[in-house]
């Protein structure tokens, strides 16, 4: 009933009697002040819903400012990984690397016509630590997923360490890592080329370096030509060796409890 129809109705009770003048009074200005249940709701929740979403995007640009300006440094697009941290271990590998049409000195890498043979060796200090697990075979890009190629080492007693096939270094200011990328061929090799780094430069996760001559630059850089002749792009990947558990199962797409699970069976 609308609140004109109730005042009729308290006027027709006073005009009866049922309601003194007074009560009529009180009653009719209660009515008057009570705003209707369902016209408030009708107002009430589209209001609460501007105020929230407004809230959302109010808050959302705030963010930007403090973040923007770290990745914005080099005009580089990709996110800036962190730093590895001093006396720590790190699992280090090439997850991709890729050499120009042809080799340092502008030849075909092989003389059957074929791509190169890709593969490397990582030296700590002139100290080679880990060779490739494989290499490459007739192209000029190869990629490495950093674990054993044998999952069913998960059902023998070979340790974690052997599933994980990447080189494991302690990060010590002065040291230096070098990657020596071949062409492995049958008779003599052909070198591609080297990238040098120190330990305490490496960043967590993929980090993407291009060759120009005689320069590594993070990142692709547009404006110059890529290599044309030897080594044209290393991608690295460092992972934290107390997270060898997540990076297994990452790379093997499976939950990590269950690699959890099997590396108890593993470790001793
Ligand atoms: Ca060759
Ligand atoms: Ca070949």
């Amino acid at each position: 009933m609308s609140t004109l129809g109730k005042i009729k109705e308290l006027k027709a009770l006073r005009d009866s009697g049922d309601l003194t003048d007074e009560e009529f009074a009180q009653a009719k200005t209660r009515l008057l002040n009570e705003p209707p249940a369902a016209t408030s709701l009708g107002w009430v929740y589209p209001l609460l819903i501007v105020v929230i979403v407004g809230l959302v995007f109010w808050v959302k640009p705030q963010k930007k400012p403090t973040t923007k300006p770290l990745n914005n440094d080099e005009g580089k697009s990709t996110q800036t990984n962190p730093t590895v941290k001093p006396q720590h271990t790190y699992y280090i590998f090439p997850d991709l690397i890729e050499l120009a049409a042809t080799n340092p000195e502008g030849k075909e890498w092989d003389i059957d016509d074929s791509g190169p043979d890709i593969t490397y060796a990582i030296h700590l200090n002139d100290r080679e630590i880990f060779t490739a697990p494989s290499k490459g075979k007739d192209n000029t890009v190869n990629e490495w997923g950093g674990m054993s190629q044998d999952l069913s080492l998960f059902n023998t007693s070979v340790s974690v360490e052997g599933i994980i096939k990447a080189a494991l270094v302690s990060i010590n200011a002065g040291d230096t890592l070098k990657f020596k990328v071949w062409d492995n061929d049958i008779a003599a090799n052909d070198e591609a080329g080297e990238f040098t780094i120190m330990t305490t430069e490496l960043k967590l996760g993929q980090t993407e370096w291009w060759c120009y001559g005689d320069t590594w630059n993070e990142d692709r850089d547009a404006s110059r030509p890529d290599a044309s002749r030897g080594l044209k792009r290393l991608r690295l990947r460092v992972i934290d060796s107390e997270k060898k558990a997540e990076f297994i199962a990452s790379q093997l797409n499976l939950p990590l409890e269950k690699v959890n699970d099997m590396l108890k069976k593993l470790a001793p």
